[in-house]
């Protein structure tokens, strides 16, 4: 195994069968912070689609029918790879997603290192020849994935993509999102310097309407795993339905941070305002509700606001910084327009607010918001903002706390805080949501995420997401 890294943030080719082909399109990548130009990348077309979906077809056959012990020593060397490139990774997510240091290091590259590993266990340990009485059930894979990657954690959700294909014996297409594809470039480096056969992933960055559309509706594509909004979801899952294409979505949330009456209030509204600005609130499955009995709202308003307000909001190559910028100008936009919207209809500004921190004039910053005296059917209350805003709602007991968290489009997290484990559980169990948290419990990178509602179908992580990108054949002897 060789390792050769390449610093560069300047790319102008793409990857189809293990070669690297230079395009003439370009897109210059910026930095969130500086709002300068940081690098550059390849933009595909509609060709490039067609020829790396034919790469990953002929490689399939190999790749499909290889060991899965071998598959789980190529993504185990992989893991290696990555972590040669640890800190470069880490600067890289730095400076195209404006992810504070602290935050690349855990959130985005070592999780989802730690994601890649868990796959090569699990290529190990599942059970793809199983007996169910005297049928022999094969679960084989299921093709060619096209992964669609989002912005916010461009590296971790690559890994969870690209990690459980592998595991699964499909071979891959990988479109990462035109604001931030420079950590996807390294992990193809590390990739092909793992000894990944050519063809099994194959790169073509580009916009989400020619190369992301063109693979969503691509006769060659057996699976597409597309993370993102959930305006485009809907498209992606109509194109797949033509060709009855497998369509795994992820998509938005508006999760609830359930604190029962019983509940330690300081520790759980912190742990929530914590959950909803992480990543500067551009978390999918971020606690953007924050749900409390009706005699503690007022000291519950108070202590998010008084926590939002210590979070520090600034460069983030500084280590002291707890939120970055978020990822766009057009982004800050639509953030800070959807609070002035709640203010005028009546919200009160906790903390925070629609302005530029005082100290900042650069990046595309904002400040850790928190409103109050909203209704359940406000907009800020309903949609998906993404960015550092929180909400906080009172409820009047369990059951009226269950149906707050319900009454929602979305269901993708959520949390449950109460001093007897219990009844958080006889609530977290009624909550129509993918993952539920109780009082502050760890992430388990094996345990499946994903959504209900118009969160999303299918699952990812764990055995669970392998299983989506694999097919069965029941063989009656
Ligand atoms: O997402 P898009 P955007 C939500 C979040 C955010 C909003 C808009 O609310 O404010 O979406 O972000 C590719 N066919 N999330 O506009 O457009 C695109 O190139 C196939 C939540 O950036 O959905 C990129 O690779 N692909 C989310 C990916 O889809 C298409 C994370 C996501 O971009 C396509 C990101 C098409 N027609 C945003 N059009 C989460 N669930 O975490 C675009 N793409």
């Amino acid at each position: 195994m060789t390792t050769t890294i390449h610093t560069t943030w300047d790319r102008d080719s793409i990857l189809v069968g293990g070669d690297w082909i230079p395009v003439t399109d370009c897109t210059e990548v910026h930095d969130p912070a500086t709002e300068s130009v940081i690098g550059r990348s390849a933009s595909a077309g509609i060709a490039h689609v067609d020829a790396a979906v034919a790469a990953a077809r002929s490689a399939g056959t190999a790749w499909g029918t290889s060991s899965p012990e071998d598959r789980a020593e190529i993504l185990d060397a992989l893991c290696t790879q990555l972590r040669a490139r640890r800190q470069l990774l880490v600067d890289t997510t730095v400076a195209e997603v404006g992810a504070p240091v602290t935050v690349a290091e855990e959130a985005h590259i070592d999780l989802g290192i730690e994601i890649l590993a868990s796959y090569a266990r699990l290529a190990r340990d599942l059970p793809f020849r199983e007996r169910l009485g005297r049928t022999l059930l094969l679960r084989r894979p299921a093709g060619v994935v096209a992964c669609i990657t989002p912005w916010n954690y461009p590296f971790y959700q690559l890994a969870a993509k690209v990690g459980a294909a592998l595991a699964a014996g499909c071979t891959t297409v990988v479109k990462p999102a035109e604001l931030t594809p420079l950590s996807t470039y390294l992990f193809a480096d590390a990739a092909i310097d793992a000894g990944l056969p050519a063809g099994v992933l194959n790169l073509v960055p580009g916009s989400g309407r020619t190369v992301g559309a063109a693979l969503t509706a691509h006769p060659g594509v057996d699976v597409v795993s597309f993370t993102g909004s959930t305006a485009v979801g809907r498209g992606v899952a109509h194109a797949a339905a033509e060709s009855l294409t497998r369509a795994c979505l992820e998509l938005g949330g508006k999760s609830a941070s359930v604190v029962l009456g019983d509940a330690p209030l300081p520790a759980a509204v912190t742990a929530t305002v914590d959950a909803a600005m992480l990543n500067s609130g551009q978390t999918c499955s971020a606690w953007t509700r924050l749900l409390v009995p009706r005699t503690r709202y007022e000291d519950a308003v108070e202590l998010a606001a008084g926590h939002a307000g210590t979070l520090r909001v600034g460069d983030p190559r500084d280590r002291a910084t707890q939120l970055g910028p978020v990822i766009s100008a057009a982004q800050r936009r639509s953030i800070a327009e959807a609070v002035d919207a709640a203010v005028a209809g009546g919200a009160r500004l906790a903390a925070g607010g629609s302005g530029m921190p005082a100290d900042l004039e650069t990046g595309h910053y904002l400040r850790p918001t928190v409103l109050a005296d909203v209704g359940p059917h406000d907009p800020i209350v309903r949609d998906e903002i993404f960015g550092p805003v929180l909400v906080v709602l009172p409820h009047d007991g369990d059951d009226d706390a269950i149906r707050l968290a319900n009454d929602s489009d979305y269901g993708l997290g959520g949390a449950v805080w109460s001093a007897d484990p219990e009844r958080a559980l006889g609530v977290a169990a009624r909550m129509d949501t993918g993952q539920v948290d109780i009082n502050g419990a760890p992430f388990n990178p094996e345990a499946p995420f994903g959504g209900w509602k118009s969160s999303g179908l299918g699952r990812e992580l764990g055995r669970f997401g392998v299983e989506e990108f694999t097919e069965l054949t029941a063989v009656q002897r």
